[in-house]
């Protein structure tokens, strides 16, 4: 079976960008193929945090994996720092790395634009080479990520070619090892709706955790005051009737294409449904299929969040799994690139 993998960093709450850009798709893959997913705990660090936060936003995204449809009977689902060969491997692959190839990073640019690349973290920069190792580690084929993540994904393959190019073949072959590639080039899986959430305030930032303001997004686990009040109070505009594709409209883009996408509904039904209406007729409308959405998997994260003891099993078991397929990928990078192997 190919292998699928993608995570979410437990910082801040899960929104509906990282629903709708990532998990919700993870859940069709998981019938097809052979699927990890990560809650990337280490990468959490990366930015100022609160570690009286960290270990519930890490069971907290865990819970929720699970109540938007992951299977555990299908997919593994684990804590990044509960396999430690991501580390391992991360250092392995940072020595592969131009610094020029993550000075290019749009991502390092833009999170490390308040404090000042001076004194942004050297987590922060390397970032980029630990999201590869995440994905490498277990040869992946598929990476199903959002539109922001595209970059990440394009520079994990450059670096697996490299990798591959510095140790595989019959470099490897001449150490002992089987010779060909050490890492599976991986392709990333971009989803035709919902790739690029935006803010419910500007239109044009994406749908962020890290966004100063709450009532910029639409967290999972929003009550439904919550969400009827901001989707009372996001940022519209004073065209007539509402349309999708519009560029001077790009917040009625974003709230047409969510409701198209909890709502179910195909883009031409929504569009020929709602190209008559005002904002006063559409939000409450809007709200009322987000609520409908996502008011059974908030049933769900409360069932499983009340049984911690079956969560840490199968965040285990995840690891487990997850340790045992890195293990062969860790063995043939030492391997590859000489080291000596303790007997
Ligand atoms: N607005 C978005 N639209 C679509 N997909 C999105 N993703 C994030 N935001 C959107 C996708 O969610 C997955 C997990 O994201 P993450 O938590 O690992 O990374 P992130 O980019 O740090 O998430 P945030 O919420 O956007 O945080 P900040 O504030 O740090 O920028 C990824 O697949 C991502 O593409």
């Amino acid at each position: 079976k190919k292998r699928v993998v993608s995570g979410v960093q437990p910082t801040g709450s899960v929104h509906l960008g990282n629903y709708l850009g990532a998990i919700k798709n993870w859940v069709a893959l998981q019938d097809t193929y052979e699927t990890l997913f990560i809650i990337v705990d280490h990468h959490a660090i990366t930015l100022p945090y609160d570690t009286r936060q960290l270990g519930k936003a890490t069971t907290d995204t865990a819970a929720l994996y699970l109540a938007c449809g992951i299977d555990v009977s299908k997919a593994s689902v684990f804590v990044q720092s509960h396999v430690p060969a991501h580390v391992e491997l991360m250092w392995l692959l940072c020595s592969s790395t131009p610094i020029g190839w993550l000075q290019k990073m749009i991502q390092f640019k833009e999170k490390s634009r308040k404090e000042g690349v001076e004194n942004a973290s050297v987590g922060l920069f390397t970032y980029p080479d630990l999201m590869t190792a995440d994905i490498l580690l277990y040869q992946s084929d598929f990476v199903p990520v959002g539109e922001d993540q595209k970059q990440h994904i394009e520079l994990a393959r450059e670096i697996a070619q490299r990798v591959n190019h510095l140790y595989g073949g019959k470099k490897w072959k001449k150490l002992g090892g089987r010779g060909g590639s050490l890492f599976k080039i991986p392709e990333p899986l971009i989803p035709q709706a919902g790739a690029r959430v935006m803010s419910l305030t500007d239109g044009l930032s994406k749908m962020s955790k890290s966004a100063p303001s709450d009532q910029s997004r639409i967290n999972l686990l929003d009550s439904k005051d919550l969400i009827v009040d901001k989707i009372k109070r996001c940022k519209t505009d004073s065209f007539a009737g509402l349309e999708f594709d519009n560029a001077e409209r790009p917040e009625c883009n974003n709230l047409l294409s969510i409701y198209q996408i909890v709502s179910g509904k195909k883009k031409e039904e929504v569009m020929e449904e709602c190209k008559d209406m005002s904002w006063g007729t559409f939000k409450p409308l809007l709200a009322d299929a987000l609520i409908e959405h996502l008011s059974p998997i908030q049933a769900r994260y409360q069932e499983i969040i009340a049984e911690p003891e079956y969560l840490d099993k199968i965040l285990s078991e995840g690891a487990d799994r997850a340790e045992e397929l890195g293990a062969v990928t860790m063995r043939n990078m030492y391997q590859a690139m000489g080291y000596y192997q303790r007997r």
